[in-house]
């Protein structure tokens, strides 16, 4: 059996979370707050991490990728080398060029913390340019983020892009991703019964996650 450790609000262990469910692979869940990991399943202490009968993995791309051989059911690869590699460039624009430069704004948008003014324009004017980029090369009404079938990317690309719209929105008071077909693809991918699972759970975990870390603010 595959443990899946970490916590549901988290859009990293999300990506994994949903990619199991895509493929239909049976997995437990182990919840891991930030600074309660396993200092050797995941040595950055990041979540997710992923227990196998093997030993643990972590980093969510690596995941992924190990979870797509698991099963021939539901491939998140297509079979042709090119447009695997097509896949894979998405996935790091949506991966480092996207998610984690808005990472910088997540502090003030979502936790109440404080980041500087430069660290603020500076993220949203690199945010600008790699969303341009990033417009070139996905293909939102195809009717997937890659084409014609689910794969790694709209894993990723559920889960972040939402909090790419938020954050920007909510830091530079318009949502950088909105001149792109955003809404619409995750509309359609929220009528996917795994996304609508990922997001019920989501939302209960980030309540929880609040009063975690409220306690937590509070010893
Ligand atoms: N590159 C990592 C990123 C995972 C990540 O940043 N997860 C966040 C939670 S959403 C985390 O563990 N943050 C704590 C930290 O970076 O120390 C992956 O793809 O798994």
């Amino acid at each position: 059996m595959l443990t899946l450790c970490g916590f549901s609000a988290s859009n990293y262990y999300n990506k994994v979370k949903l990619a199991l469910m895509e493929k239909r692979i049976p997995f437990e869940e182990e919840l891991a707050w930030l600074g309660k990991t396993h200092p050797d399943e995941s040595p950055l202490g990041k979540v997710p991490y992923l227990r196998t009968r093997h030993g643990a993995i972590s980093e969510s791309d690596a995941i992924i990728e190990y979870v797509d051989t698991l099963s021939p059911t539901a491939p998140l690869l297509p079979a042709d080398p090119f447009a695997a590699a097509k896949v894979r460039e998405l996935c790091v624009y949506l991966n480092l060029h996207l998610e984690l430069v808005a990472r910088n704004l997540y502090p003030q948008a979502f936790f109440g913390g404080k980041i500087s003014d430069a660290t603020r324009d500076k993220t949203l004017e690199q945010l600008r340019k790699n969303i341009a980029a990033f417009a070139k090369i996905a293909r939102f009404d195809t009717p997937f983020i890659a084409g014609e079938q689910f794969t790694l990317a709209d894993c990723s690309a559920i889960v972040h892009l939402p909090l790419i719209s938020s954050a920007t929105k909510i830091m530079g008071g318009t949502d950088l991703l909105a001149e792109l077909p955003v809404r619409d693809y995750l509309a359609r991918m929220g009528e996917r019964p795994t996304v609508q699972k990922l997001n019920a759970d989501r939302k209960a975990n980030t309540i929880e996650l609040m009063e975690h870390m409220q306690a937590q603010a509070a010893r």
